[in-house]
Order: C-alpha cells, then sequence, then structure tokens
C-alpha cells in the first residue's frame, strides 16, 4: 500500500494529538521573597491523560533558571535536592506545597510584588511544554 505524503502527515498529525499529554494546574502560586531571592512554585498537578507524564525542566521568562525539587530528610535534617524527573502517573494528582516537591524559580530578572503573575513553563520528557501562571501572594 502507498500512502501520499498528506495522507501520511494527516496520521501522524491525528496520532500525535491523541497521545498529547494532558496535564492540569490547580491554585499555582509563589510566596513572595526580598528582591533578588530565589523563589518556590506551589500547586497541584493532575495528569489527566493516559499516558504517564514525567516532567524534566521547566522555564520562565522572569527567571535565569528553573529546577523541580523535593525536601528529604538527612541527618534529621530537612534537605532540598534537585529532582532528575518528576512523574505523574496517568490519573493521579500531585502536591507541590512547603517541605515538599516545589519548583525552585532562581536568578530572578525582575522584581515581584503580591498579586503579580509568574509565567511558567514545566517541559515533559517528550519535549512538551505545560504553561501557566503562578499568583504571588503574600508570605
Ligand atoms: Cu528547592
Amino acid at each position: 500500500m502507498k500512502f501520499s505524503h498528506a495522507i501520511l502527515t494527516a496520521l501522524l498529525m491525528a496520532l500525535s494529538s491523541t497521545t498529547l499529554a494532558a496535564l492540569a494546574f490547580d491554585d499555582p502560586w509563589s510566596p513572595l521573597a526580598p528582591p533578588g531571592r530565589t523563589m518556590a512554585g506551589f500547586m497541584v498537578l493532575s495528569n489527566t491523560g493516559d499516558a504517564p507524564i514525567a516532567l524534566v525542566d521547566g522555564e520562565s521568562p522572569q527567571f535565569g533558571r528553573i529546577e523541580i525539587h523535593d525536601m528529604i530528610k538527612e541527618d534529621g535534617v530537612m534537605r532540598m535536592r534537585r529532582l532528575e524527573a518528576l512523574n505523574i502517573p496517568p490519573g493521579e494528582d500531585v502536591v507541590l506545597a512547603s517541605g515538599g516537591f516545589h519548583i525552585m524559580l532562581m536568578e530572578p530578572l525582575t522584581t515581584f510584588e503580591a498579586g503579580d503573575q509568574i509565567e511558567l513553563s514545566l517541559i515533559d520528557a517528550a519535549g512538551q511544554r505545560h504553561t501557566t501562571q503562578l499568583e504571588v501572594r503574600p508570605r
């Protein structure tokens, strides 16, 4: 069987649209920090699709560097560590909150006040970008 290029392209597009990862953001926010300081991003992430999502990176036009962090207890002390990937199984939620998973918003390129919005894209292992806005709130 021989497909024309147009038909093949249409088939591939249909296929890729059905496999697009679906990530929902609930209540994304960030506590206000002193100017120039690293900030944290909190939210609930829901994988509303039927495939696992592995978040591996992030980007924001307002920060030089974004990392995905976890907290672990080491010698009785809570420490942050960078995650290679934050995995969210299909149909599951992951809570990002103080003391647990969080987004590290590093190298701020601007100053913030309460009520400002931070644009954040989380990037999955397939290279797909999931973009949201975090509301800056007083601590
Ligand atoms: Cu951190």
